[in-house]
């Protein structure tokens, strides 16, 4: 048996009951076959790969608050510090009910790679809680937000590992976990990134997710000599990826049909209206079937079935395994030629394999969506250097991070001879910075 399925193996059976992360462990070692095979006594000797699959520690605690009933309730906190090789670790924090250990560790694993990619220092963590943030009072948000920053401060800080935000995880809970990192730790510092404006967030970390997956589009459609303007997009999700998503899909002259939320999805064959989405969504919080009283003419689907619309481009913007093979089937059939990951492995292995079989564009999360941890790596230079860039500064070095990452997966591949196979491309590209740190740091 080669290194790579020695590993997989060794990984399914002391990780039982991981089902995301040993997914994401196949996919990424799978793919860096042709490194591994060229590289393989070193890389045994070194233990590079069980290393890589191995997290630095995994933090698991308990988070008691109270409910405005004043019953005590009590959720899971988790913080996965999985390789600090090439700078602190750095991801979100994800608070969503179906957040287990596996669902972190195959966040983390990803972010690794991903942050390589975006050419900053930083290296992968990721964290969260089963805590639901939906429907909750903006006190019980708060009460809970102190409590998760109570355990998580101790392993935190602005040049260990800097969290941000994810899947429920906005503006109003980074900013109760910096009050509380602030009152417990006595030291004003860039500890989390997505902060407010007014307390040393960054411009353009709102959009950022969003718009460096258009700008990573853009860029793998012209380089494929493909135009974006004209073009029909089905977009899923409603949070903060797929908004700015379909802000910079419609700015660029695409039309934008869809948004869709664990509820369902809207399809306006008109082109979504922001403003609207924007309102429903950042200002009242609410489900997507108010999007109907803001235009009458769109459809409101419950369930799945965002995929069935005829679409030229799929952006996966809400959450992992979405896209699944009869979803990519119906993509194909419709006639999409190109799908982007705005969300973290939104599509399954098999649905991956048939687009790319049929000559689907594919560009996978942990380049298409790096513009937000790259947007977070430049809050934290802007933190220590104690000074804010103009929006356009900041949205023109996101620019330039995402043609580049587009660049350099598309170069790996062509090393490779796999071109056009950028999942090939990202994960060796990601991967070849973060090797070479290792080795260069000796056993540790
Ligand atoms: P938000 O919480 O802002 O929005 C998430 C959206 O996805 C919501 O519309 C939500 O619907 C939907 N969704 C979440 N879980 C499910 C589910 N199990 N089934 C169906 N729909 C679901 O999160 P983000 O937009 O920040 O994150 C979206 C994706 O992008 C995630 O995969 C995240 O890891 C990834 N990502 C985010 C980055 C960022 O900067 N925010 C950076 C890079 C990647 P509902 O409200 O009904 O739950
Ligand atoms: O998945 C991701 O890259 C994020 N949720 C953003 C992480 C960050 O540190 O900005």
């Amino acid at each position: 048996m080669g290194y790579v399925d020695e590993v997989i193996e060794r990984v399914v059976a002391k990780n039982p009951g991981e089902p995301e992360f040993h997914q994401a462990v196949k996919e990424v070692l799978e793919s860096l076959r042709p490194v591994v095979d060229a590289n393989e006594a070193l890389y045994r000797r070194e233990a590079v790969l069980e290393r890589l699959v191995e997290p630095d520690r995994q933090i698991k605690f308990r988070v008691p608050w109270v409910d405005d009933k004043g019953q005590v309730q009590v959720n899971v906190g988790y913080r996965v510090q999985f390789n600090n090789s090439i700078g602190p670790y750095k991801g979100g924090l994800r608070l969503h009910p179906s957040v287990n250990i596996s669902i972190i560790k195959f966040l983390g694993f990803e972010q690794v790679f991903k942050n390589s990619l975006t050419s900053l220092p930083i290296g992968g963590g990721k964290g969260g809680s089963d805590f639901d943030p939906k429907g909750k009072s903006d006190r019980e948000v708060m009460a809970f937000c102190q409590s998760f920053m109570t355990e998580l401060n101790k392993y935190i800080g602005a040049d260990v590992d800097v969290p941000a935000g994810d899947i429920g995880t906005g503006a109003r809970e980074i900013g109760y976990m910096f009050g509380q990192y602030k009152r417990i730790r006595g030291m004003y510092e860039g500890v989390l990134t997505g902060k407010g404006l007014s307390y040393g967030g960054s411009l353009a970390r709102t959009e950022a997710t969003g718009y460096g997956l258009l700008y990573l589009t853009d860029e793998m459609l012209r380089c494929n000599g493909k135009d974006i303007k004209g073009k029909t997009v089905c977009i899923s999700g409603a949070g903060n990826v797929a908004i700015y998503a379909c802000k910079k899909a419609q700015e660029l002259g695409a039309k934008v049909v869809t948004v869709s939320d664990s509820t369902g999805y809207v399809y306006d064959p008109e082109g979504i209206d922001l403003a609207a989405l924007k309102e429903i969504k950042e200002v009242k919080r609410a489900r997507l079937t108010e999007y109907k009283n803001y235009r009458p003419n769109a459809e409101y689907h419950e369930g799945r079935g965002v995929w069935n619309i005829p679409c030229d481009i799929a952006l996966p913007c809400a959450t992992q395994n979405e896209l699944t093979i009869d979803d990519a089937k119906a993509l194909v059939a419709n006639g999409c030629f190109a799908v982007a990951e705005g969300a973290n492995m939104p599509t399954t292995l098999e649905a991956t394999k048939y687009l790319q079989a049929n000559g689907v564009l594919f560009a996978p999360g942990k380049a298409a969506n790096a513009g937000g941890v790259a947007t977070s790596a430049l809050e934290m230079s802007q933190n220590s250097e104690r000074l804010s860039w103009t929006f356009e500064e900041v949205d023109s070095k996101l620019k330039t991070i995402m043609v580049n990452i587009f660049h350099n997966m598309d170069d790996a591949a062509k090393r490779y001879n796999f071109e056009g196979d950028y999942v090939v491309g990202a994960n060796i590209a990601g991967f070849e910075k973060v090797v070479d740190a290792m080795l260069a740091q000796g056993v540790c």
